[in-house]
C-alpha cells in the first residue's frame, strides 16, 4: 500500500471546489454524487442527522502524516458534514466517544477506515477508493454496462473497481504483475477475466482503471481519442505527456474520491 508524503496532499483542502467542478466537467458528477454511487445508493437529499465526523491523528508505525488528518476533515466537511481532528490515538477514540461521534476515520500504516460505532459498518479505503474511481469511470464514459473494462492491479484498491463493474454488468479484465494475484481475484469476482499481457490489453481496451504503485505502466503510444481512464494508483501510472493528452478523460486524485467514498460507504 503507497504511503501518501504531505506533497500529496499538503493542496487538497484549498483546492476542494475548484476540484468538485473538475469532477463535474469531466463526469457530469460531483463528488458527493460519486461517493453515493460507490456506495451503492442515489444522493440523499440532506445530509440528515449525522453527528460530527472524528478523524484521528495515529503515531503507530511510521507516524504522523502532516496533515493528513486535517485534510480527510476537510473532504468530509465539503461534503457537507461536520468533522473535527481529535487528539492523537487512544486519547483520540476517548475524546470521539466522549463527543457523542458515531462515525470514525483513522489510518495506521496498514489500514484507513471508516468506522460507524452505532451500525457496526466498517469501510476500508482501498476497497472503496477503487468502488469510488469505477464509479467515476462510469460517469465519465456515460455508463459500462456490456462494455469492455481493464483493471489494472488485482491489490485491493483494483478490487474495489473491479468488484463496483462487475456490479454494474461491466465486462471485466484484470491484469496483475502477480498472476496469482489475479487468480485470487478471480476467486471472489468470477465474473471477471484475466489478462495476460498488458500491452495487448492497453490497445484493446479503453475504459481503465489503473490501480497499480507503478508510475507510467501505462505507454503514451497506447493511448487513443476514446480512451478513459480513473487512476488512483499513486504515483499516476502515465507519463506527464499521456496525462495532458487525456486531459477530461482522466481522472487522479490522492484522498478525495477514497476518503468521500468510504464515509458514504459507512453511512449508506
Ligand atoms: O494518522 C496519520 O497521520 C498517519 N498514521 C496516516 C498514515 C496513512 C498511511 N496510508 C496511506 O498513506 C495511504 N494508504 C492512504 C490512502 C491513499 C489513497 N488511497
Amino acid at each position: 500500500m503507497t504511503r501518501l508524503c504531505k506533497t500529496d496532499i499538503y493542496q487538497i483542502s484549498a483546492k476542494l471546489e475548484s476540484y468538485d467542478a473538475e469532477l463535474l466537467r469531466k463526469t457530469g458528477c460531483r463528488l458527493k454524487d460519486i461517493a453515493w454511487q460507490a456506495a451503492g445508493r442515489s444522493c440523499p437529499a440532506a445530509c440528515g442527522e449525522v453527528s460530527p465526523v472524528a478523524v484521528i491523528p495515529i503515531t503507530s508505525g511510521k507516524g504522523i502524516i502532516a496533515g493528513f488528518a486535517k485534510t480527510v476533515r476537510d473532504i468530509i466537511i465539503h461534503l457537507g458534514y461536520r468533522s473535527y481532528v481529535t487528539e492523537s490515538d487512544v486519547c483520540g477514540w476517548a475524546e470521539a466517544v466522549a463527543k457523542g461521534s458515531e462515525i470514525i476515520l483513522a489510518a495506521d500504516d496498514y489500514k484507513f477506515a471508516a468506522l460507524n460505532i452505532r451500525t457496526s459498518k466498517v469501510a476500508d479505503n482501498a476497497r472503496f477508493t477503487g468502488r469510488g474511481y469505477a464509479a467515476a469511470l462510469e460517469s465519465m464514459a456515460g455508463g459500462v454496462s456490456a462494455k469492455d473494462t481493464l483493471v489494472i492491479g488485482a491489490g485491493q484498491v483494483g478490487y474495489g473497481a473491479a468488484e463496483y463493474l462487475v456490479e454494474k454488468r461491466a465486462h471485466v479484465h484484470i491484469f496483475d504483475t502477480e498472476k496469482s494475484k489475479g487468480l485470487d481475484l478471480l476467486k471472489r469476482l468470477p465474473a471477471v477475466k484475466l489478462v495476460p499481457e498488458l500491452n495487448k490489453a492497453l490497445r484493446e481496451y479503453k475504459l481503465i482503471v489503473e490501480a497499480t504503485p507503478s508510475p507510467a505502466i501505462i505507454p503514451d503510444d497506447c493511448l487513443a481519442e476514446d480512451t478513459f481512464i480513473a487512476a488512483p494508483g499513486i504515483p499516476l501510472g502515465l507519463s506527464k505527456r499521456g496525462a495532458e493528452y487525456l486531459q477530461d478523460r482522466l481522472i487522479h486524485d490522492a484522498l478525495e474520491i477514497g476518503v468521500a467514498s468510504m464515509l458514504c460507504g459507512v453511512l449508506s
